[in-house]
């Protein structure tokens, strides 16, 4: 990352007084694991990335901010020598607006047959419709979680395939139009599937006849400070094995307090399309509250999705992981 410069001071040997005292052995920790593996998932470039994203404006499809993020993500994955599909399509939102979405596809060694897909949405949601201030409901909001945590963290993941090419297809998709499901304010109205418009066209029009992938990650609101990980209950009940997996890596590499080891509530995500679609397994890492009236965090579409709740560490913990996973197969 041009203009990024990290500074490390490593102080081996410590002076003390006239005493020269070498630091205690460390004890086998996460870092050494990861060390041991090669796997470098750089958590200032992945910060970065979502703040490039937020910085173009809410992602709102028809807008012109939407437009030059599109762009920007097409660039990024090429220049990590993706391979890059670009799938235009025109879908209709609950209220019959034509939305012009973009689903973006960065593949790494088309050469293998077996595949793993990431995935996250890119679309910003056009409303603030849980903010407790009404008078913000039509607002878009920045989506610095909701949207662009997952794609910064793919695109951290994607710059790191580039370096060091994976010894499993990996297919990256940026799914348009997830967000742009019925408000809350606007209850009389009944129209199912209103949410994940981009991944239903992708699961019925996939980039490559026929796709299919061993399994699929989703990821969506992975940037909150503290954010919490439950195992989410239709991840569980189509792909316990793949939940597991990735479960156990994080507590492996000393992320357990964010990947908790407790089930959570079925939401309705992009991954639901994916398993229904393309029918091969496909589980969700969301941010989820047991606590909380709507199962997401406070912030969850209000005008607080801003870049001010990202927390580098937490897109670090789910960026290392994944990559762990793919280094590892
Ligand atoms: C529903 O609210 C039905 N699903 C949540 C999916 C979502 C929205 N993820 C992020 N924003
Ligand atoms: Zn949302």
């Amino acid at each position: 990352m041009k203009g990024i410069l990290v500074v490390v001071f490593v102080c081996g040997l410590c002076a003390c007084g006239n005493k020269v005292r070498l630091p205690p052995t460390p004890p086998p920790s996460a870092t050494s694991i990861a060390a041991s593996t090669s796997v470098t998932f750089d958590i200032d470039s992945a910060y970065v990335y979502v703040a490039q994203q937020v910085a173009f404006g809410p992602r709102v499809p028809n807008t012109a901010a939407h437009r030059a993020c599109g762009e920007f993500f097409v660039d990024v994955l090429k220049r990590h020598g993706a391979q890059v599909h670009v799938q235009e399509a025109e879908l209709k939102a609950y209220d019959g607006t034509r939305l012009q979405a973009r689903n973006i596809v960065g593949v790494y060694r088309p050469d293998l047959a077996q595949r793993i897909l990431l995935c996250a949405h890119w679309d910003s949601r056009p409303f603030a419709d849980h903010d407790t201030d009404t008078a913000n409901h039509l607002h878009p909001i920045d989506g610095a979680d909701d949207g662009a945590s997952g794609c910064g963290v793919l695109l951290e993941i994607s710059r790191q395939l580039g370096l060091r090419a994976p010894t499993v297809g990996v297919d990256i998709i940026l799914f348009d139009a997830e967000d742009y499901g019925v408000p809350a304010f606007d209850k009389e109205i009944y129209v199912t599937d209103s949410w994940c418009l981009g991944s239903q066209f992708w699961a019925k029009n996939p980039h490559v006849k026929d796709y299919r992938a061993e399994y699929g990650i989703l990821l969506d609101m992975v940037g909150a400070k503290d954010a919490s990980f439950f195992k989410e209950w239709l991840s569980v009940h189509k792909a316990a094995p793949i939940v597991e997996k990735i479960w156990n890596t994080a507590r492996r590499l000393g992320y357990g307090r964010y990947f908790v080891d407790a089930i959570g509530g079925a939401i309705t995500d992009d991954h639901v399309y994916v398993m229904a679609g393309r029918r091969f397994p496909c589980i969700d890492i969301i941010h989820y509250d047991p606590d909380s009236q709507t199962g997401f965090a406070s912030h969850w579409h209000t005008p607080s999705d801003n870049l001010q709740i990202i927390d580098p560490k937490t897109l670090h913990a789910v960026g290392e992981t994944i990559l762990t996973l793919l280094y590892e197969n």
